[in-house]
């Protein structure tokens, strides 16, 4: 398909074409990656549409969640939802990709939902560099509501907060230990925590779970754009508690407002055009392998030499 084509049909709505944009957005090969972004130039800004970054440890519900949230929100004929899965292994395995849509799979047979799993390979850090771009091209096809689906684990977790409006993290009921280690980084981040799979056995634990999250919320200053993250208790998978953080979702979107949202997401182009240019000049130094042993051998300092090259 050509520029045109893929334009034509991503106007028109036709997913087969967004799917192709992503592909070119995710390609390697800079000519392929230069037809999305003029793509993505030809739409330019959309400016009313939310990006919900969800983050958690592996299996503590954030598809099932995506998919509960994702139903209720689609009663809104307004809505539109694109999910974009990343998995920071380096290859998207098959295994991941059939299990995010069979957990969604109501939200997956929906007009008005897109899936798609985003390939992470050739990544910064953990989050695929190229996510951005197919947030754009979702965003640019119509879909008003973004979710952006990530394992939290290292840098990852806090890139994700780096491509959302609004960042939502995930707990189990239980494990007080949390607290104490890796979560702290992301609580800094997070706007609204959800402890979910409040079912079952689980669900005094989750009330004890959530009663601790907010005090030790209560502890740190707010968020920068003066918001006080909220915790909410959710059974995905019962479909409960899911209208109340809905509601959660639309305060904080009122809250932040556009002029907040439009200047966060300055700010974050920011930092993604440093990364870029940090790939691009790491990219740069393979190419230049040749020059670097022969002028080490001629005795050149590597400090001139590193000047030499950026000159
Ligand atoms: N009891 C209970 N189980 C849940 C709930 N939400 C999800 N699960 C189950 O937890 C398991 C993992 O759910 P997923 O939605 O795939 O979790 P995930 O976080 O997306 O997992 P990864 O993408 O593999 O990291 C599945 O067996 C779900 O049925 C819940 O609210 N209650
Ligand atoms: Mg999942």
């Amino acid at each position: 398909m050509t520029k045109e084509e893929l334009i034509k049909g991503i106007k028109t709505g036709d997913p087969r074409s967004l799917s192709k944009a992503i592909t070119l957005a995710e390609s390697s090969l800079d000519s392929k990656q230069e037809v999305a972004l003029q793509i993505i130039e030809h739409f330019g800004p959309q400016k009313d549409t939310l990006r919900i970054g969800v983050t958690g440890a592996p299996g503590v519900g954030k598809s099932t969640f995506i998919e509960a949230v994702g139903v209720e929100i689609l009663k809104d004929p307004t809505k539109k939802i694109a999910v974009l899965s990343i998995d920071p292994s380096s290859e998207v395995s098959q295994g991941s990709i059939l299990g995010d849509k069979t957990r969604m799979n109501k939200l997956s047979s929906m007009d008005a939902a897109y899936i798609r799993p985003s390939a992470s390979g050739n990544n910064l850090g953990g989050v695929s560099k190229n996510t951005r771009l197919a947030i754009l091209l979702c965003e640019a096809a119509g879909y008003n509501t973004i979710f952006i689906e990530s394992v939290g684990v290292g840098q990852n977790e806090t890139e994700i907060a780096k491509l959302s409006d609004l960042f939502v993290l995930l707990i189990s009921p239980g494990g007080g230990d949390e607290l104490q280690g890796i979560k702290r980084g992301i609580m800094e981040v997070a706007d609204i925590i959800v402890v979910n799979k409040a079912d079952g056995n689980n669900k005094s634990q989750a009330q004890v779970t959530a009663k601790e999250y907010s005090m030790a919320l209560n502890l740190k200053p707010k968020n920068e754009n003066n918001w006080t993250p909220k915790v909410v208790v959710v059974s995905a998978h019962k479909r409960q508690g899911i209208q109340p953080l809905i509601e959660k979702c639309l305060d904080y979107n009122k809250h932040i407002k556009n002029h907040w949202k439009q200047n966060n997401r300055k700010e974050q182009m920011k930092y993604w055009t440093k990364k870029n240019i940090e790939y691009l000049l790491l990219s740069k130094i393979d190419q230049y392998s040749d020059t670097i042993e022969s002028s080490i051998e001629n005795g050149v300092l590597p400090e001139r030499l590193a000047k030499n090259i950026l000159e």
